[in-house]
Order: structure tokens, then sequence, then C-alpha cells
């Protein structure tokens, strides 16, 4: 360890600490703006400037400790510099905050307010032209609120291993754009969302779809519906102020029925219904030599990644179609007949932590009913939104329970939305189909956990099965390029767009980047999925009851035809 004095008080930290982190250790918080621990670690926007040695301007993010080091980090000459250097940013701002969709989260909001930043307008001048770009199906880009930080293209180009957005010209001319320009609609953007999780401000947004679920809403015609993913309950207290890793499903489900949804409906149900298709698909590969490795695919960004980047492995993945889109099409098949109601009848809308899901509904064959599957998908933070615009008071609401048979999900199910959930659920009902044996303990506990990639191999019957999974598509390329190099040889593998899971997903809501730097987010949240999982009397999707009843008086078998048309897709290359 070295010992540096910070503002007087001695201070140990591990030699190679930046002073950034020597002052954590030490209860001190400088404030940051562009950091994000091992991801964007370039000093660019100068906030957490520290004094050293007497007067020596250094970024605490970057700069490493040294034996006797003398560092302050909040004298008045820093205060101004910071001060100044929000002024600066402010001064090519599109300060319309009243308006923008983060406002009261914005991390730009909170430093101004936080360090006392009383004339916003002090530089003005020129601004740096841009024109919102809204040509992706998810998402808006707006420069005029883009602060040059560079998280968003860090953690496309660092994690995600895209690297479709980056900075474009030099100087004041600068803005963070795709090559050549282009919208991100004409780009090989896979639509994952991870740019708006991490930016600190309202220059990336995904495209709200309250107004049109609103409007379905107040249409008598129409039965609307609504489901939920695994990932969402986890996650959407975070906005009403709960802990992060707190489950709100019950209040969640109150919220929905008060926001005027006839029926509230859980994704849960549909993934149960993935793992009756999906295991059985693997089965038959196996069994009948077909395309092995098998590979997920609930996860849109994922897929359209492959499509992308990985065309020659299409054949590898599952032709089931993700959850989101079963519960779609058996919405307006089974449940519409159910209910003596035409497709067209029913509004199917999806809560999602996810933006590729916006994607992902107007894919092709995703309207297995003449009608789309799901008409309108919204992510959590959408949700969230309109709770509050429509005055419900959220951390009021008692705990209600899904509708009825659409609402009836497994353990298995809830825990697709971290990463390995979809292998652990699937080996949970492989294994039992396979063997023909109960299985003692439903846990596979080697694919759990937040590693971006994790392997195990499992005895079941007289085969060896390996299994892998990754998350975040940087480590699907990793695992990608071992599969097809030879070096490792699998039979089932999982891959999420997203880093950890669902529950980080891209539709989330947002942290700032001291809790992302601090906090593991995606251990907390998917803690509520295990958690929900190890509660519950059902732990195997083929033991749900309203699954069952689904295949006994509809469906007929897993792979069967009506099941084929419903429930299975195709993909480009
Ligand atoms: Fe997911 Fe899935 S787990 S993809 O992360 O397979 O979005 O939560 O709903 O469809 O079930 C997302 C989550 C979600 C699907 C399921």
């Amino acid at each position: 360890n070295i010992t540096i004095k910070i503002n007087g008080m001695d201070v140990s930290a591990p030699a190679g600490s930046t002073i950034l982190e020597a002052a954590r250790l030490a209860h001190v918080e400088i404030p940051t703006l562009c950091f994000l621990k091992d991801m964007n670690e370039i000093a660019a926007c100068r906030i957490c400037t520290v004094e050293i040695n007497g007067g020596k301007m250094a970024a605490s993010c970057v700069y490493p400790i040294n034996p006797g080091m003398e560092v302050k980090t909040n004298t008045p000459k820093l205060r101004d510099y910071r001060k100044k250097t929000l002024q600066l940013i402010l001064s090519n701002h599109d300060r319309s905050c009243l308006s923008c969709v983060r406002s009261g989260n914005c991390e730009l909001q909170t430093l101004c307010k936080e360090l006392g930043v009383d004339v916003d307008d002090y530089y003005d001048g020129a601004k740096t032209p841009s024109t919102p770009d809204e040509s992706a199906a998810h998402m808006v880009r707006d420069n005029s609120k883009c602060i040059l930080c560079r998280r968003c293209s860090a953690v496309c180009e660092k994690v995600q291993g895209i690297g479709v957005i980056g900075p474009n010209e030099r100087g004041f001319a600068t803005v963070i754009g795709s090559a050549f320009d282009k919208g991100l609609g004409e780009t090989s953007c896979v639509s994952c969302g991870q740019c708006i999780a991490v930016c600190p401000t309202g220059a990336l947004y995904e495209k709200s779809s309250i107004d049109e679920v609103a409007a379905a809403i107040a249409d008598p015609s129409k039965l609307v519906i609504v489901q939920t993913a695994p990932a969402v309950r986890a996650a959407l207290g975070e906005e009403f102020g709960y802990s992060i890793g707190t489950n709100v499903e019950g209040q969640m489900v109150a919220a929905l029925r008060r926001l005027g949804f006839d029926k509230v409906f859980d994704t849960n149900f549909s993934a149960d219904l993935t793992i009756m298709e999906e295991a059985h698909e693997f089965i038959d590969r196996v069994q009948n030599g077909g395309v092995l490795p098998l590979i997920t695919s609930c996860s849109p960004g994922w897929i359209k990644y492959c499509e992308h980047y990985f065309p020659d492995m299409t054949e590898n993945l599952s032709s089931c179609k993700s959850p989101q889109q079963m519960f779609g099409a058996i919405a307006k098949s089974y449940y519409a007949e159910k209910m003596g109601l035409k497709p067209e009848d029913i509004v199917s809308v999806s809560v999602m932590p996810c933006t590729a899901k916006k994607f992902e509904i107007g894919r092709d064959d995703q309207d297995a009913n003449g009608s789309p599957d799901v008409d309108y998908s919204m992510t959590t933070r959408e949700l969230a939104r309109m709770i509050k615009q429509s005055g419900i008071r959220f951390t009021e609401l008692p705990d209600e329970d899904f509708d009825t048979p659409l609402g009836l999900g497994t353990g298995a199910a809830v825990i697709f939305g971290a990463t390995g959930g979809v292998m652990e659920a699937a080996l949970r009902t492989a294994v039992e189909s396979l063997t023909g044996e109960e299985l003692e303990r439903p846990d596979f506990t080697d694919v759990r956990g937040t590693e971006g990639i994790k392997e195990a191999t499992y005895r079941v019957g007289d085969l060896d099965v390996n299994v892998a999974v990754a998350s975040g598509l940087g480590n699907a390329r990793e695992l990608l390029n071992r599969v097809k190099s030879g070096e490792a040889n699998y039979h089932f593998i999982e891959i999420m767009g997203c880093p950890g899971g669902c529950v980080n997903g891209g539709g989330q809501p947002q942290q700032p980047g001291f809790v992302h730097n601090t906090t593991d987010i995606r251990g907390l949240r998917a803690k509520v999925l295990y958690d929900v999982d190890a509660a519950k009397t059902i732990r195997k999707s083929h033991e749900n009851p309203a699954i069952k009843e689904l295949y006994e008086t509809y469906l007929g078998e897993p792979g069967s035809e009506k099941a084929h048309h419903l429930l299975h897709t195709t993909y480009v290359k």
C-alpha cells in the first residue's frame, strides 16, 4: 500500500490506485461525469480535477497515487474550476431542461445544482449544429444534449464490440455519430440500448410508445392486455426511490391495473412456453444429428448481432421466437378464442427491460395471426413515466397478483432475466425429459453469476452435455470465435445481448456513473430473480399448469405443426 494525504488526512491505498479510488477509500467523493470504471477512463470532462502537491491540477480518475502525495479535493480554486467547466459544457448544450426526458435524473443537471452553477448562460455563444437522428426503430440521438463524454461510444465499442458510434470531426465541430454520419438505423447497430443506459443526459433516449398505449387503453372497442418481462419487477422500483435489488412485482401489477390495462399478464408464462419448445428442439437436434451447438434466441439484440456479424451461425440459432413474441402469438390465438375475440380486437402491449424489443416487434414473421404478435413494446423507464404521469402513488400501492391463465409462470421462467437463467431453465426441463427421472434439486449453479462467459458440463443419461453462457456482445464474439476455431465444443449455448442479461438491459432505469462505478447493479437485480425462483413451489417449466393446459387443449405436443406456426421463426443472413 501507499500512504498519501487527502485533505490533510492520511489515506492508505493499494499501489496503482488512482486518486479517485484512494479518495473513495477515505469516504471522500470527487465529482465525476465522463468516468465509467473499466470502460471509459479517459479524463475527458475534467470535472474530477483535484490539486496535488500544492497547486498542480490533475484529473483524479486517471492520475495514479505516489508516496507522500498531498491531494486537495475541495478548494475554492477547484470549486471555481469545476463550475467554469460546467458553464463551458452548458454553453454548447440545449438547456430546455423542463421538457427533457432526463429532467430530474440528469447527471449534468445534478452536478450543476450540487456545484452551485447559478448562471447557466455565462459563456453562451455559437452552438455545434445538430439534427436529431430518429432513423433507428428503437431510439433517438439528440446531439444538442450531448456533452461528448464518450460513455456511449465506450460501451458500444469496448463492451459490446460493435462501435457504430464515436466522435466525428475535431475541436468545436466534434459530434458523436456513425461513420459517414449515417443514421443509426442504416448502420449495423443492434438496438441493445446500452448507450442509453450509460448516457448521463437526455442525448440518447428510447422512442416512446406511451401516447399510443394510452390511446389504446382509452378505446372501448379494444381489449388491451399487457405482459411484463421477468427483469422489469427487479428494477422498476428504482424509479420510485426503492433501493437497487427490490422486488416490486405486486405493486407493478397493481399499477398496471390502475393504468387501465384490461388484463395484466406475465412474460414468465411464455418463458415457460419457450423452454418447452426449446428443450424439445435441443433434444431433437441431439438425437437426430441436427446443427449443434444450439444457441438461444430470446434476446433480439443478440439475434441482430448474429445476423450481422456471424451470418454463418444463424442455423445454430433456435427457431423459437422470444418469449415476448410467443406471448403475443398465444394471446391473439388461444386466448382470443377463449375470450371469443378476433386477433385485431386485442391490443398486445409488453413492458421490457430492453430497447431491442421495439425493433423485434416489427421483424418479419412476427405476426402469426395476421396481426402483430405484439403491438407496442415499452421499456421499464416508459412504464415508470406512465405511472408518474397518471398520478398513481406507486409506493402506496398494495401487492396484487397477475391475471390468469397467461399470468402464471414458474421459477424457471423468472430467472430468464439474469445471464444463465435461460440455460438453467432449459436444463431443468431437458434433463428430466432425457433421463425420465425427476431432478433431486433443480439448481444448476455453475451457470449463475455475472461473469461474461461461463461454462459447465453435465452428465445427462449417457451423454456429457457441454454448455456455455455469454452475456454482452463482446463476450458473445469471444465465445463464438472459440467455437468456430474448434477450441471449444458445446452442445448448447445461451447468449444475451446485454452484459449480465436482461436485468441490465438498455431499457432499465438509468443509474448515475457513481452508482455504476461502486455498485454491482446487475448482481443485485439478478438476486431478486433467484430469490423469487427459490421461493416458488413450481420451479420447472414443464410443471406449469397453464402451459400443460395450453398443450393439452390447443397446441398438442411441443414442436407440433400448430406450435411451429405460432411460436417459431426464421432468420436473415
Ligand atoms: Fe428478457 Fe426474455 S428474459 S429477453 O431479457 O427471454 O427483454 O426480462 O422478457 O422475450 O421471458 C427481456 C427479460 C424477456 C423475452 C423472457
